[in-house]
């Protein structure tokens, strides 16, 4: 259906506040302006940031739309659109890119200044937002929100992907398998006979534990307070699993011990500040190399011993996207055509699909730990 120029009402799950339950409404979607798309649906997935963003861990306006993992076909372009076209299957991208400014025209940067993360203004590119519901206002997260049937958003907040992509899996590759895979292959460059260990098996860490054997990692050690995900790492080569509950020494001092002098790679994929130390103490003293995806709460701070720091180790981040010099628009499309090419595989990171409407049963499902992804069908 061709949208442009109409503003129609559609279904949407809307956070009202804070740590409340998401309300499905009728939502106001005005057509795109200028340098804009409109896109339905198709799929979008459950992750560990938009439950941040829920619990108000995130600094984000509400009432919002929540989500940011979604697959989608363009359903009518604004003015001046180029790089898509009605039909057309697209992914969304939390980090825009405008390729414009310094991060963009930078070959290591990509953190566009377009982006609407730090901070978060929930609105479109212009200054204002294009859903309302019963006459107020409803914010956009991170230029995207995929929990509505139909969404308006920057042109250069999607990627065009392969006609052939199964779009109820590849929402994943929008956010969580470039920002775990990656962090692995690319920011961390993990080596071929290498040690490594993964705090937390959930969507991220699975995809961190995928770019660790990849890049043929020997051994992969995950740890997480959830024993229901160890079946799940060890099918992805997670070769020793670790309950930090159940162990009689804190586990960065076992991950050493495990290892003779520490992992060469450790990643943190929960978000809190204590396993970001528990990685941080589990690398080699001398080469290793710790990576922080996960996303602490806003104004934590991590507290290292500094007389550790100058060891030799190193400390990186890895926010969404911003590994490196992966550009979102120009890379993202190519892990599509990766996955349809079986040069790696998200099928085993989608563990449950639920219909749009049972978003409560999504995060409920994600709560009990059961789920490495939990998808949204539209
Ligand atoms: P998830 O909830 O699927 O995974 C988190 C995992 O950590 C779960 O398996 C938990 O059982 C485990 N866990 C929780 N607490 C502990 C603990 N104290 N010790 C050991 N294990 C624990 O979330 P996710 O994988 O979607 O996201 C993980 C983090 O990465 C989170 O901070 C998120 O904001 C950040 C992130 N997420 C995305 C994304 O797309 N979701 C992208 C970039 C960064
Ligand atoms: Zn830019």
């Amino acid at each position: 259906m061709d949208t442009l120029g109409k503003t129609l009402t559609y279904q949407a799950a809307i956070a009202w506040e804070t740590n409340s339950p998401l309300s499905i409404e009728e939502v106001k979607v005005e057509p795109p302006k200028a340098e804009e798309v409109h896109i339905k649906m198709a799929s979008s997935g459950i992750c560990g940031s938009a439950d941040h963003v829920l619990k108000g861990l995130l600094p984000l306006n509400f009432p919002l739309i929540p989500g940011h993992e979604g697959a989608e076909i363009v359903d009518s372009i604004g003015e001046g659109v180029s790089s898509v076209k009605p039909g057309d299957k697209v992914l969304t991208l939390v980090v825009p890119q405008r390729r414009e400014c310094s991060s963009c025209l930078h070959p290591r940067g990509n953190f566009c200044e377009k982006q609407d993360i730090l901070p978060s203004s929930g609105l479109i590119l212009d200054g204002t937002s294009r859903f309302t519901c019963k006459g107020e206002k409803i914010y956009n997260s991170f230029h995207t929100s995929t929990f509505t049937k139909h969404t308006a958003m920057p042109e250069i907040a999607v990627a065009k992907i392969d006609d052939a992509a199964p779009l109820g899996k590849v929402c994943l590759i929008s956010c969580e398998v470039p920002t775990g895979y990656r962090a692995a292959v690319h920011s961390a460059r993990v080596t071929p006979g290498s040690t490594c260990v993964v705090f937390g098996l959930g969507g991220v860490g699975s995809a961190v534990v995928m770019g660790c054997k990849a890049s043929g990692a020997s051994r992969i050690i995950g740890v997480d307070i959830n024993e229901e995900k160890f079946p799940r790492g060890r099918a992805l080569r997670v070769t020793d699993c670790l309950n930090p509950r159940n162990l009689k020494k804190p586990v960065q001092q076992v991950v050493v011990e495990m290892t003779g002098f520490g992992v060469d790679f450790a990643f943190e994929a929960i978000g809190l500040v204590d396993t970001m130390i528990a990685a941080w103490d589990s690398c080699h003293l001398s080469y290793g190399v710790c990576l922080i995806v996960g996303l602490a709460p806003s104004n934590s701070q991590l507290s290292l011993d500094a007389v550790k720091v100058i060891s030799g180790r190193t400390l990186k981040g890895a926010y969404p996207f911003c590994l490196a010099d992966y550009k979102t628009r120009g890379c993202i499309p190519q892990l599509v055509t990766d996955y349809l090419q079986k040069k790696i595989n998200v099928d085993p990171l989608v563990t449950h699909q639920l219909p749009f409407h049972q978003p409560h049963k999504a995060f409920e499902l994600y709560h009990t730990g059961k789920t490495i992804r939990c998808v949204l069908l539209f």
